[in-house]
């Protein structure tokens, strides 16, 4: 461990030294999900709910060639700034590390990383899945095989409607990563709390989850946990609303030849620019919402170890 490129920043070491909870928290959706400066404005916001809800957060990026556990002030601003920066999932980080360069950590790369450092949990939006076509397109989001590899417990909204929703869950139960609603029994759709499908299991408290987690651990069974948290009522854009647009972003991407890591990018910047700004101010909240369970389940996870 000591010679891999890893600086983790003195707040996460101190916290990692004494047991507190951390949770960890990616940078893609901040150079690739939000445009600036919203995307800077909610990282620090989101940070900042994590520590009043108790715990320390840790946002991870690959900063020339460095993996780095909780960025400073600086970096975070630089990062957010940023054009051309690297999206990095499992297939690009080692990479990325070896060319010295500077990417930003997908659902599954901050997993990697998370891992790394010994941290448990990890917050964001939502997690990339089976694209709709992907009978065709083959397009999986490798955040699926990383849930089923690595153990860490991932706090998210759901997944977006631009995804096949049930392909998405089948996948998730074909690779045996548990799908957790929290507080409900359908499986929330990000800027909407309801898919309108069932999730496989759910759970009302952060401590059965940090429990359930922990089991998993002594089970020897790899792979994370995925919780899925349905957007504060107040938030919600109603399914009317938002489908139609998608179904909009969906045709311009297949008429334009969006293909690969491009995809999800093109799909959220379009969204955004469709609803006025509205799929961001849902975007935001919901974020702030998984910060605060995953600090809870953080908190759990400390309290039993
Ligand atoms: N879904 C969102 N917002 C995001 C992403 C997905 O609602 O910001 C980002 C995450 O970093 C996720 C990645 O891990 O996109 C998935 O990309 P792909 O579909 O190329 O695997
Ligand atoms: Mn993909």
């Amino acid at each position: 461990m000591t010679d891999l490129p890893l600086t983790v920043a003195p707040e996460v070491a101190d916290a990692r030294a004494k047991g507190a909870p951390i949770v960890a928290l990616e940078s893609t959706i901040i150079t690739h999900g939000m445009p600036y400066p919203q995307n800077l404005e909610t990282a620090r916001r989101v940070e900042a709910e994590v520590r009043a809800s108790g715990a320390v957060p840790a946002t991870i990026a690959v900063m020339a060639g460095r993996i780095h556990i909780g960025l400073t002030e600086a970096e975070l601003d630089a990062l957010a700034k940023a054009s051309g920066v690297m999206k990095l999932s499992r297939a690009d980080l080692a990479a990325c590390l070896a060319a010295g360069r500077t990417g930003a950590t997908t659902v599954a790369a901050t997993m990697i990383a998370a891992r790394l450092a010994g941290i448990a949990v990890f917050a964001t939006g939502g997690i990339g899945g089976v694209h709709r076509g992907a009978e065709t397109s083959f397009d999986i989001s490798a955040d699926l095989r990383e849930l089923s590899e690595t153990p860490v417990t991932v706090v998210a909204a759901g997944a977006k409607a631009i995804l096949d929703l049930p392909k998405t869950l089948e996948v998730l139960e074909t690779f045996g990563v548990p799908v957790i609603a929290y507080g409900q029994d359908s499986f929330p759709a990000f800027w909407s709390r309801d898919s309108g499908l069932a999730a496989p299991l759910r759970m009302d408290t952060a401590d059965e989850i940090a429990a359930a987690h922990l089991i998993r651990g002594r089970l020897g069974l790899p792979g994370g946990q995925l919780v899925a948290n349905p957007i504060p009522e107040a938030a919600e854009i109603p399914r009317a609303v938002i489908v139609p647009v998608i179904e909009k972003a969906l045709a311009e991407a297949g008429a334009q030849g969006i293909a690969a890591k491009e995809v999800t990018p093109f799909l959220l910047s379009r969204i955004f620019e469709l609803t006025d700004g509205r799929s961001l101010d849902a975007n935001i909240a919901l974020v702030m919402n998984n910060a605060r369970l995953g600090a809870a389940i953080a908190a759990g996870i400390a309290a039993a170890t």
